[in-house]
């Protein structure tokens, strides 16, 4: 298990390259050129530019989350092959400092969905929160208005400026069903593995968070059947899974053990955090320890163990805690205590084989 850690870059997180340097284990970050616009091709100039930053402190930069997919691609608009070139582009170009994975997903209109970034927890920390009837009720414009910007922060996806689109989005929306969706992502696929393998990158698709359709958009790699489903799309190890233990943990259903022991060949990246789920549907995030939330990340851990994992594995979400000011979720401290708690199960599990 390579240990490596999520960075948003300079002067858009709150999280230094020194500090992600002092947590034990970690060897890379997880970037992104978060300014290029979704779609564009992004230069090699840049590229190497933010790989100069990771090297002055000896870290590695293998893994990036994401490249995202332009909309016109899930779409399956005549416009896609233009954005599917581009992709293409970036393939390469990440291929060129060695880039090892790349994290995307295939959820419309939306990534990860909360009604609330700061839900008080017992201890006085604070948590991202999923309220299911919030959502079930909400017009999701009138929801991106309350969410959006929140401490100067937002979610990927929830950007103010995107309210003008969004409407548009919807619309188009309107015409796709499911089957749409997946035939959409099949031709995607059958358009960028084999770059992908000839520049040695494995791809790796995130679940939807939270794993069921919401606002009315369907969602799609959800559970065991569909991530078979979507792996036998294009049945190449470079076809692979960011298997994200609180995404899929959301829906109790979801055997996210049985799923690393079966799929254990085509994880090339791992998420691992815990989340308490409610009876009524709603979720709050907790910190990675099993007793806190209702996922058994010993479990999670022991099936990578078991399964010699050598892939790439970060904590995710953590709690806002110690009056830490940062992104929503991706504080210093709680992140840098679930790695602990991980490497606290990893390392024992190893001295005992
Ligand atoms: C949330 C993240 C997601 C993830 C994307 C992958 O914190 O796990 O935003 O990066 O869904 O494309």
């Amino acid at each position: 298990m390579k240990m490596v850690f999520r960075w948003f870059g300079n002067g858009n997180d709150s999280v230094s390259l020194k500090q992600i340097k002092q947590i034990p284990g970690v060897e890379g970050i997880v970037w992104a050129l978060h300014d290029i616009p979704v779609g564009e091709v992004w230069s090699l100039k840049d590229i190497k530019l933010l790989k100069g930053q990771a090297d002055d402190y000896g870290l590695n930069i293998d893994v990036v989350e994401s490249v995202n997919v332009h909309e016109d691609i899930k779409l399956g608009l005549p416009t896609r092959d233009q954005y599917i070139e581009n992709y293409k582009s970036t393939i390469k170009n990440l291929a060129q400092v060695g880039v090892k994975v790349i994290c995307y997903n295939f959820m419309p209109v939306f990534d990860w969905t909360r009604t609330n970034l700061y839900q008080l927890l017992e201890d006085g920390s604070t948590a991202l929160f999923y309220e299911k009837a919030k959502v079930e009720n909400m017009d999701p414009l009138e929801l991106v208005e309350k969410v959006a910007n929140n401490n100067g922060y937002t979610m990927p996806g929830w950007e103010p400026e995107r309210l003008k689109e969004l409407k548009q989005l919807f619309t188009l929306y309107n015409e796709v069903t499911t089957e749409d969706l997946w035939e959409n992502l099949r031709y995607f696929l059958e358009e960028i593995i084999p770059v992908a393998e000839e520049n040695n990158i494995k791809m790796a698709i995130h679940p939807d968070d939270p794993p069921w359709p919401i606002f009315g958009l369907p969602r799609i790699i959800t559970s065991r059947d569909n991530i078979y489903r979507f792996l036998q799309l294009v049945d190449s190890p470079f076809n692979g899974i960011t298997l994200c233990s609180g995404s899929l943990g959301a829906n109790a259903a979801n055997d996210i053990p049985g799923m690393i022991r079966e799929f254990a060949d085509r994880i090339p990246f791992a998420h691992i955090r815990n989340v308490r789920r409610f009876e009524n549907g709603d979720f709050i995030e907790t910190s990675h320890r099993t007793t806190d939330g209702s996922i058994n990340i010993y479990e999670i851990v022991r099936a990578y163990h078991e399964s010699e994992f050598d892939g790439y594995a970060r904590p995710d979400h953590g709690r806002h805690i110690w009056d830490e000011s940062c992104r929503p979720g991706y504080g210093l401290y709680d992140r840098a205590l679930g790695i602990m708690y991980l490497w606290g199960i990893w390392d024992t599990l190893q001295r005992e084989k």
